[in-house]
C-alpha cells in the first residue's frame, strides 16, 4: 500500500505498542502532526519541549517501556537536549523524533535548521538522520530495539520534512531485525560466576552495592533472594532505590554523599564489595582511593565499558543482571555472618537518619515522612534536584522498583514535574507526587497547563525554603555563609499561580496543617494540586560527605 513517511511512522509507533507520545508541533513536523490527528495514540501537548523529553522519560522509568517524544526542527529539537541528556546519563530508553528541514535545505542555515543529529551524538545511545523514505521503517525498528536492549538509552530519529511527505509502497512494519555490529551480552561467563561464588563463600564482611541496573533489568526479586541467601547487607545508589526493599532488615539505605552512616561504614570495612548495576559514580565513592579500600570487587553490569572504568574489578561479570543473579543463585550456598550483621545493626541503631523537630518550624523531612505515611509507601515519587531530592531519597522508604524517579546522573532541575506528568499518564490510577524545591519547580512550571488540560492529578509538594537550598547549603558550609545569588525572594504566590492555571493550590505553614493538606490533595483526581509548604529556610541535608572526601568523613547534624 502507498503510504507517506508520516503514516509509516505512526504505523510503526502503533506496532511498537506506543500508547502515548509527548510533544509540541511546528513547521518541520506538521505532516506528522497531521497524521497524529487521526491516530489512536494519545498525544499529550506539552508547553515546552524539555517537558516532552522528561515526560517521556518519566513514562519510561515508571513502566519499563519506551517513552516517546516529538518536536519540530531547530529550537524545538534543541529544547529536547536537556531531557535527552538526562535520560542518557541514567540509561533510560526514550525515542525522540524530530522534524528537520527538507533534505535539499540541509546545511544551508535554513529557517529553523539545527544539526540535532550532530548535537545529540554525545548524549544519545544512537541517532539517525533519515535521508530517504525507504530507510524509515527499518530505522524505526532499529531505534526501538537499540533504545531498550543492552544498556538502555535515548535514541533520536531526525526526519526531514520531504521524507515525511514522500510516499512509498509499504509492505508493513518489519518483524525481524538484524544489526550485526550490535550484540549485547546477556549471559554472564560461567567461569566468572563460579569465581564470584567462591569469593562470596570466603567473604566475612560482604556488602551489596546495588545500582539502577537492578531496576532496569527487573532483577529486584533475584537481588532479594541473593542477599538473604548470603546474609549480605545491601546499600543502594540514588538510582537503585526501590531495587531492594528500603524497609528490609538487610537494607542500609543509600550510600555516598548523603548516604547513611551504616552504609558508608560498611562499605569502608567490607572485604567483598558486590557491585550490581552500579557505576562507582563520584557522588557515591567520594575519594576513590578510600572507597572500600580493603575489598575485593565483584562487578556485574551489562555494559562492559562500565567495568573497571573507575575501580578495578577483581571479578568482572558482563551480562544482564537478572540472568547473572539467577546463575549465581545456583552456585552459592547459604551463609551467615553474625558478627558482621551485629556490627551493622549497631551502626544503624546508633546513627539513624535524624533531624531536629523544632517548635514553630516546619521541617521538610517531616513533610516527606507524612507523604510516606499517607501514600502507604506506594506512590510514584518524582523529585527535582537539590535538598528536596536528597530528603525524598532519605525519608521515603521505597520497597518496590519504579517508584522513585529522579535525575541522578545529570542532576537536572526541572525534571520532576514533567516526569510526574509522564508517570501519571502511564499509571492513571496511581498517586504521583513530585517532591520539589521552589527553585526547581520554576524551571518547568509551565507544564501546569499540560497537566490541567490532560486532567492529570499529579501532586506537587513544594518544599519552599525561599532559597536554592542545596547550593545555599554548600555556601553555608564551604563558602562562609556568603549566599551569593541563592535567595529566591521573588517567588510567586504558588497557590494563586496554581489557580491561575486551573489547578488546585494549598498553602501550608504549620506542622499541624501538613496531614490535612495531604488528605485534601489525595482527594483531587481530575487536575494537579500544588501544596506550597513553607519549610524551615536554612535546614540542611545530613549526613554529608564534602565533595572529594572519604565517605567516612561525614558532617552530621550539629
Ligand atoms: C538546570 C540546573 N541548573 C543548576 C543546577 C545546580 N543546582 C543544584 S541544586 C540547586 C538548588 C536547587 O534549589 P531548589 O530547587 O529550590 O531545591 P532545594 O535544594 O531548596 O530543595 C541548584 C541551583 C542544577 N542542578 N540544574
Amino acid at each position: 500500500m502507498l503510504k507517506s513517511g508520516s503514516e509509516i511512522l505512526l504505523d510503526a509507533l502503533e506496532k511498537e505498542g506506543v500508547e502515548v507520545i509527548f510533544g509540541f508541533p511546528g513547521g518541520a513536523i506538521l505532516p506528522v502532526y497531521d497524521v497524529i490527528y487521526d491516530s489512536k495514540i494519545r498525544h499529550i501537548l506539552v508547553r515546552h519541549e524539555q517537558g516532552a523529553a522528561h515526560a517521556a522519560d518519566g513514562y519510561a522509568r515508571s513502566t519499563g517501556k519506551i517513552g516517546v517524544c516529538v518536536a519540530t526542527s531547530g529550537p524545538g529539537a534543541t529544547n529536547l537536549v536537556t531531557g535527552i541528556a538526562t535520560a542518557y546519563m541514567d540509561s533510560i530508553p526514550i525515542v525522540a523524533i524530530t522534524g528537520q528541514v527538507g533534505t535539499d535545505l540541509l546545511g544551508n542555515d535554513s529557517f529553523q535548521e539545527a544539526d540535532i543529529f550532530g548535537i545529540t551524538i554525545p548524549i544519545t545511545k544512537y541517532n539517525y538522520l533519515v535521508k530517504k523514505i525507504e530507510d524509515l521503517p527499518g530505522i524505526i525498528k532499529e531505534a526501538f530495539y537499540i533504545a531498550q536492549t543492552g544498556r538502555p538509552g535515548p535514541v533520536l530519529i531526525d526526519i526531514p520534512k520531504n521524507v515525511q511527505v514522500a510516499k512509498m509502497e509499504y509492505a508493513g512494519y518489519p518483524k525481524e531485525i538484524n544489526i550485526p555490529s550490535y550484540n549485547p551480552t546477556f549471559k554472564g561467563n560461567p567461569r566468572q560466576i563460579k569465581l564470584a561464588a567462591e569469593a562470596i563463600s570466603k567473604a566475612e564482611r560482604p556488602v551489596i552495592y546495588a545500582g539502577g541496573g537492578i531496576i532496569i533489568s527487573g532483577a529486584d526479586e533475584e537481588l532479594k533472594i541473593f542477599a538473604e541467601k548470603i546474609e549480605a547487607p545491601v546499600t543502594m545508589t540514588l538510582m537503585g532505590l526501590g531495587g531492594f526493599p528500603g524497609t528490609h532488615e538487610l537494607s542500609m539505605g543509600m550510600l555516598g554523599m548523603h548516604g547513611t552512616r551504616a552504609a558508608n561504614y560498611a562499605v569502608t570495612e567490607s572485604d567483598l564489595l558486590i557491585a550490581i548495576g552500579a557505576r562507582f559514580d563520584d557522588r557515591v565513592t567520594g575519594k576513590l582511593s578510600a572507597f572500600a579500600p580493603n575489598a575485593k570487587v565483584i562487578h556485574i553490569d551489562i555494559d562492559p565499558a562500565e567495568i573497571g572504568k573507575r575501580r578495578k574489578a577483581d571479578i568482572p561479570i558482563v551480562g544482564d543482571i537478572k540472568q547473572v543473579l539467577q546463575s549465581l543463585h545456583k552456585e552459592i550456598k547459604t551463609k551467615t555472618h553474625s558478627d558482621w550483621a551485629k556490627k551493622i545493626e549497631n551502626w544503624k541503631k546508633h546513627h539513624p537518619l535524624a533531624y531536629k523537630n523544632e517548635k514553630g518550624k516546619l521541617k521538610p523531612q517531616f513533610v516527606i515522612e507524612k507523604i510516606y505515611e499517607i501514600t502507604k509507601g506506594d506512590a510514584i515519587i518524582t523529585t527535582e534536584v537539590g535538598q528536596n531530592q536528597m530528603w525524598a531519597a532519605q525519608y521515603y522508604k521505597f520497597d518496590k522498583p519504579r517508584r522513585f524517579l529522579s535525575s541522578g546522573g545529570l542532576g537536572t532541575m526541572g525534571y520532576g514535574f514533567p516526569a510526574a506528568i509522564g508517570a501519571q499518564a502511564a499509571n492513571p490510577g496511581k498517586t504521583v507526587f513530585d517532591i520539589a524545591g521552589d527553585g526547581s519547580i520554576q524551571m518547568n512550571i509551565q507544564e501546569l497547563g499540560t497537566a490541567v488540560c490532560s486532567k492529570l492529578p499529579v501532586k506537587i509538594a513544594i518544599l519552599n525554603n525561599f532559597y536554592l537550598g542545596m547550593v545555599r547549603q554548600w555556601q553555608e558550609l564551604f563558602f562562609n555563609k556568603r549566599y551569593s545569588n541563592t535567595c529566591l525572594a521573588g517567588n510567586p504566590n504558588f497557590v494563586a499561580l496554581a489557580k491561575a492555571y486551573g489547578a488546585h493550590g494549598i498553602l501550608v505553614t504549620k506542622q499541624e496543617e501538613v496531614v490535612p493538606a495531604l488528605k485534601e490533595a489525595m482527594k483531587i483526581n481530575d487536575r494537579p494540586t500544588i501544596i506550597d509548604f513553607h519549610v524551615a529556610q536554612e535546614e540542611n541535608v545530613f549526613p554529608m560527605v564534602p565533595a572529594g572526601a572519604a565517605i567516612t568523613d561525614m558532617i552530621e547534624l550539629a
